[in-house]
């Protein structure tokens, strides 16, 4: 099924300069950028992003995280974009994380782990209007 994901690039791989690794390997799955750019995020997006997770004890450590510097927001259009970007980036944990995967390459903690993917059909949705509303179809 044709779909579309929200990608961000987290601020330790803004720095580390990984986002071109990044794009080369989303476009080496077969899967389409089509748009991104780098901005700063705001705390009231990025604690919206993240709602799921408020009130957890690291909470506020993954907000102050993406608020460190520059991000890079992605939207990927493919073929089970979802799930083939879940898999491309690896588990949550880079120590834990496939070699292979952008996670257990290039993170180096649970809270540094470079990039976040929506994990489903609906936070897709939840996500992407927060920076690509213009460009979003949801068609099921
Ligand atoms: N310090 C800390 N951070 C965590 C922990 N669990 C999750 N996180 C951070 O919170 C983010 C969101 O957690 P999840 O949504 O459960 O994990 P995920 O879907 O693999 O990661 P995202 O794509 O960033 O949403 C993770 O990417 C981590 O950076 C934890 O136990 N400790
Ligand atoms: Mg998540």
């Amino acid at each position: 099924m044709r779909e579309q994901t929200f990608v961000m690039v987290k601020p330790d791989g803004v720095v580390k300069g990984l986002t071109d690794e990044i794009i080369a390997r989303i476009k080496r799955a077969g899967l389409k950028i089509v748009s991104m750019r780098r901005l700063k995020m705001d705390r009231s997006t990025a604690e919206k992003i993240y709602a799921i997770h408020r009130g957890k004890e690291f909470f506020k450590r993954l907000v102050e995280h993406v608020l460190l510097g520059d991000v890079v927001v992605i939207l990927v259009e493919g073929d089970n974009a979802i799930a083939r970007m879940r898999e491309l980036i690896g588990t949550t944990n880079p120590a834990k994380a496939a070699k292979g995967t952008i996670r257990g390459d290039f993170g180096t903690s649970i809270t540094e782990n470079v990039i976040h993917a929506a994990d489903s059909a609906e936070s897709a949705e939840r996500e992407l209007p927060l920076f690509f509303s213009d460009l979003v179809k949801f068609s099921a």
